[in-house]
Parts: C-alpha cells; sequence; structure tokens
C-alpha cells in the first residue's frame, strides 16, 4: 500500500512538473508587415515623421537589426520566393518554386514553421494577407485566417488582421488552451493599394489620390521627399517595365515630389494604422499574463522604394528595399543594436532555438539567438541578394563590412552596369545623379564627394575586384542558376536557355525538369 501511495505522489509530481514546463516553454509572436522600408523608421531614420509609439517601444526594449535583408527573388512577386524563404528556412534556389527545383526536397511544407511547431506541441494560428505567399506552408497553421485587407476602415484594413489575432486569444482563454502558442500575426498593408484610414491620412497631410492625370495636392504636412529621391532611374536595371514601376495606384509612373510626398505618406498612414493594431495585440497579451514569456517578432517581407533612386517597387537591391526592418523583444534578450547580417530565412532556426525545438533537416538558416543574447555579434559576414524577375542574368548583390557590389546585367537588350558603395560613407547609395543641382534644390541635399557609385574610380579597382570574386564565390555556394557575360561560363543549363530567348522563371523551371 504505502509503495503504491509513493508511486502515486511520483507520478503526481511528474506530471506538476510537466505542466509546470509546459507553462515555462515560450510563445511566440512573429509580426509580419507587406512591402515595408526599414528607412520609414525613427530608429533606423530620425528624419523619419511616422508616428510609430508600439514599434519604437518594442526597438528601445529590444534588439534592433541594422542589416536585416531578404535573399532575393527570381520573379517580380517578390513577396512569394521571400515568404517561402521564412516559412522554410531554405535559399532562393533550393525553394519548391525556385528555377532550381530539383535541389528542393519533396513535401517540404511538412517541414515549415507551423508543421514544426506543431509537432513540438505549439498551438499555431496565423493570419495575413492572401496570395502572393507559400500557400501550402500556410494551410499547416492550426487556425487560418487569410484575406487581403488593405481598405481604408477597420472592416477592410489591418484591424481586421488584428481582430483576428485577439479572437483566437480569447477563444485560447475560453478553452483554456495552456499550450504556449505561435502566432504569425501578418498584415496586408503598406503593400499598395496604401488606403489609409480618413484621420490618419489627414495626419500626414495625404490623400487616396486616385486621379492618374492628375498631380495630388501638397501639403506641409506630407513626409519630406527621402534623401535618394530621382524623379527617374538613371539606367535600364533589367526590369523597369515590371507591375510596380507603372502600375501602382496612385503613383503609376510619376515620380515627382508631390506624387511620392502624398504617396509616403499613405504609407505613414498605413504603418501608423499597423502600429495601433499591434498595440491592441500587445495590450491583450498584457491583460493575459503571456507577455512576458512571449518572443516577439517585427519584421517585414521585403523593403520597398516609393521615389528612391526614382524607382516605386520592391523589384531592386538597393538598401531601402532590399533590406527590411528587424526587432526581436523577448526574455533575456537585453536591448541593444544588431549591426550584423542576417537573411529572413534564418527566422526558422531562430525560433526553434529560442524554444528548445529542432530545426527541421530541411532548414539552411542560421539562428541568430546568439546575437539576441549578446554572444556574438553576427552570425554571417557575407550577404548575397537577387532580383532577375525579369531581363536575365538580372541583378546581383553582394555585402560585406561596409562594402556593397551591385551587379546588372540583361542579355536581351545588353545593359550592363555595375556599382560599389561604401554604405559607411554613403548609406543612402546616392549616384551621380543625386549630385545635379535640379536634384539637390528638390530634395534638399546636399551629398559629399564620396557619396557616389565608386565601381569606375581606380582607387577602388582592388575592392571591386574583391567584391566580384566574392558575389561569384556566393553565386556558385547557393546554386544561382545564372552568370553574368564576363563571369566563368560553368556549362549552366539557363544561360543557354536565356540566350533562346528571355524566359519566364517558371518555364525555366519546367523546362528543366522535365529532361532527362
Ligand atoms: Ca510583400
Amino acid at each position: 500500500m504505502k509503495s503504491i501511495l509513493l508511486q502515486l505522489a511520483a507520478a503526481l509530481l511528474l506530471a506538476a512538473c510537466t505542466q509546470a514546463a509546459e507553462l515555462r516553454r515560450p510563445n511566440i509572436l512573429f509580426i509580419l508587415t507587406d512591402d515595408q522600408s526599414p528607412f520609414d523608421f525613427k530608429f533606423y531614420n530620425p528624419q523619419s515623421t511616422l508616428d510609430s509609439p508600439t514599434i519604437d517601444r518594442l526597438a528601445s526594449s529590444g534588439m534592433i537589426f541594422d542589416s536585416a535583408h531578404h535573399m532575393g527573388s527570381f520573379s517580380g512577386a517578390v513577396c512569394t520566393p521571400s515568404r517561402h524563404m521564412i516559412m522554410s528556412g531554405r535559399t532562393v534556389w533550393h525553394l519548391p518554386i525556385s528555377p532550381g527545383a530539383e535541389k528542393c526536397p519533396p513535401h517540404l511544407e511538412q517541414n515549415t514553421i507551423a508543421a514544426v511547431f506543431n509537432r513540438a506541441g505549439y498551438a499555431t494560428m496565423r493570419t495575413c494577407k492572401q496570395g502572393n505567399s507559400y500557400a501550402a506552408a500556410n494551410k499547416q497553421f492550426s487556425v487560418v485566417n487569410e484575406a487581403v485587407k488593405r481598405g481604408d476602415t477597420d472592416e477592410t484594413g489591418s484591424a481586421w488582421h488584428a481582430e483576428r489575432v485577439l479572437d483566437y486569444l480569447g477563444d485560447r482563454k475560453a478553452k483554456k488552451d495552456t499550450r504556449p502558442f505561435f502566432i504569425n500575426f501578418g498584415l496586408s498593408h503598406p503593400h499598395d493599394t496604401r488606403d489609409g484610414t480618413p484621420e490618419l491620412l489627414a495626419k500626414y497631410g495625404a490623400i487616396n489620390h486616385k486621379d492618374q492625370s492628375a498631380v495630388p495636392p501638397t501639403n506641409p504636412k506630407q513626409p519630406t521627399l527621402p534623401p535618394n529621391w530621382l524623379p527617374a532611374h538613371p539606367f535600364d536595371n533589367t526590369d523597369m517595365g515590371v507591375r510596380d514601376e507603372k502600375s501602382v495606384s496612385g503613383v503609376w509612373m510619376h515620380r515627382d515630389e508631390a506624387t511620392i510626398r502624398n504617396e509616403i505618406g499613405r504609407e505613414y498612414a498605413c504603418s501608423e494604422n499597423i502600429d495601433i493594431q499591434i498595440g491592441r495585440v500587445l495590450t491583450r497579451l498584457e491583460e493575459m499574463g503571456e507577455l512576458d514569456n512571449t518572443y516577439i517578432f517585427y519584421t517585414a517581407d521585403h523593403g520597398i522604394a516609393i521615389g528612391r533612386h526614382g524607382l516605386q517597387g520592391k523589384q531592386n537591391l538597393y538598401e531601402h528595399t532590399w533590406r527590411v526592418p528587424m526587432i526581436v523583444k523577448g526574455p533575456g534578450i537585453k536591448p541593444g543594436r544588431a549591426r550584423g547580417n542576417i537573411y529572413l530565412g534564418d527566422l526558422l532556426a531562430t525560433f526553434c532555438d529560442l524554444t528548445g525545438v529542432a530545426p527541421p533537416a530541411t532548414n539552411e538558416g542560421i539562428s541568430f539567438k546568439p546575437v539576441l543574447f549578446g554572444d556574438k555579434q553576427t552570425i554571417r559576414d557575407t550577404l548575397y541578394g537577387v532580383y532577375n524577375g525579369g531581363a536575365k542574368p538580372g541583378m546581383r548583390s553582394v555585402k560585406q563590412g561596409d562594402w556593397k557590389l551591385i551587379e546588372y546585367e540583361s542579355t536581351s537588350s545588353g545593359v550592363r552596369e555595375t556599382q560599389l558603395f561604401n554604405l559607411k560613407d554613403n548609406p543612402h547609395e546616392l549616384l551621380a545623379e543625386h549630385h545635379d543641382a535640379k536634384v539637390t534644390a528638390v530634395a534638399g541635399t546636399s551629398p559629399t564627394k564620396l557619396q557616389v557609385n565608386l565601381a569606375k574610380d581606380p582607387q577602388h579597382a582592388t575592392k571591386l575586384a574583391e567584391m566580384r570574386a566574392l558575389l561569384l564565390a556566393e553565386m556558385r555556394r547557393l546554386n544561382d542558376p545564372w552568370r553574368f557575360t564576363d563571369q566563368p561560363d560553368e556549362g549552366l543549363e539557363s544561360l543557354k536557355e536565356v540566350s533562346e530567348g528571355n524566359a519566364a522563371p517558371h518555364e525555366i523551371s519546367r523546362r528543366r525538369r522535365h529532361q532527362p
């Protein structure tokens, strides 16, 4: 009898310990916005007039990343590969939709965020925009609410996504669900159409401009032009005809001061609304006693140009677009700034590391937990970026330390351009065109002599050669299926296919897979 009682006591103790351990497992709130430049925020750009008190508080009480990037895209729909990389932790040429798709194992969705966290005993929930994403991975969340919400009311805008999270948290409380949660709180904004609410538009002096034949009114409350604004991009960047460069409602092909200031005002109105919605969710988590046990990640799928360098869209590799905002706050993370490099594709590994969940074998990301906990300055010396949704081979970038190289080539039009920047001296990647008196007069800027493209400067020839070698090494390492014509021809099939015509990436992918 005594031994039965002892066994019962031991079993009860074990159950209590298991439950306590379960309670201690941290939650994750992963906030993902759509098309948001890091330079919109004051903590990246002190000149910004965006009022985002909740996100600013997350930034000041968490870790801010100064060099968080997405790896790029082989399609004009940059969101889609970016979201595949986020969900799977895989590199850009190793995705199920990549031109290198044969390098991706089958059923990858079974090794994406929600599937991994479901298996680890987490409750998983997602709200986000619908489309241009990774549908098979998104379906893995136990609770899914998807809709494109880019309107100017609570029902049609960002409040809808917050309501889905609040409903879910209410339901969790009602059901006394004590499992740790992984919530993917996605927003459809500030992606165009940037229809802000009337109050927030008024605050930023903007209107929901709909008349392509007219210029919107200027207003002193509008944000000023960004320091790297140009009236046009100086050369064909290999995809000037993409939808974002000509068809975005409110901008179209206009790059004049009034249009761009109005559109950035609209972007700020949408971003402040996102800030308000995040505030509502954080307040509820605090009321529920969950906030202190939750890691909060704030980021975007990629940045956006809106007038910078004369561009409007996300189909380029300048910092405003290649970079993303990234803040992480949570237990054990001291407030600070991480200057080192990370990719969005490192998120899955980091989520796993923070929660003690084993990352899937298919993951290629690196956990940046050591940076979050102050044990390391950086996890990556070098970053590689691609955009080739237009002509091929398209654009490539490589970044190491203060130096950044961007290469452009179209084998169909003959475009071949190179840019070399020292980001410490020239953080906004200013070009000779930014020194034009007509530009500086409108933008109110006074660039220094060093703030130009250094690629043709003989003083930097060694650095240029070094960065080009680094780019080639990264292209090889990551299985980039293209090469520039002045790089070694390594017998890649895609090069031959390109010379046959400018095939769309999905066609190349299909043709390659069907070859014996
Ligand atoms: Ca996007």
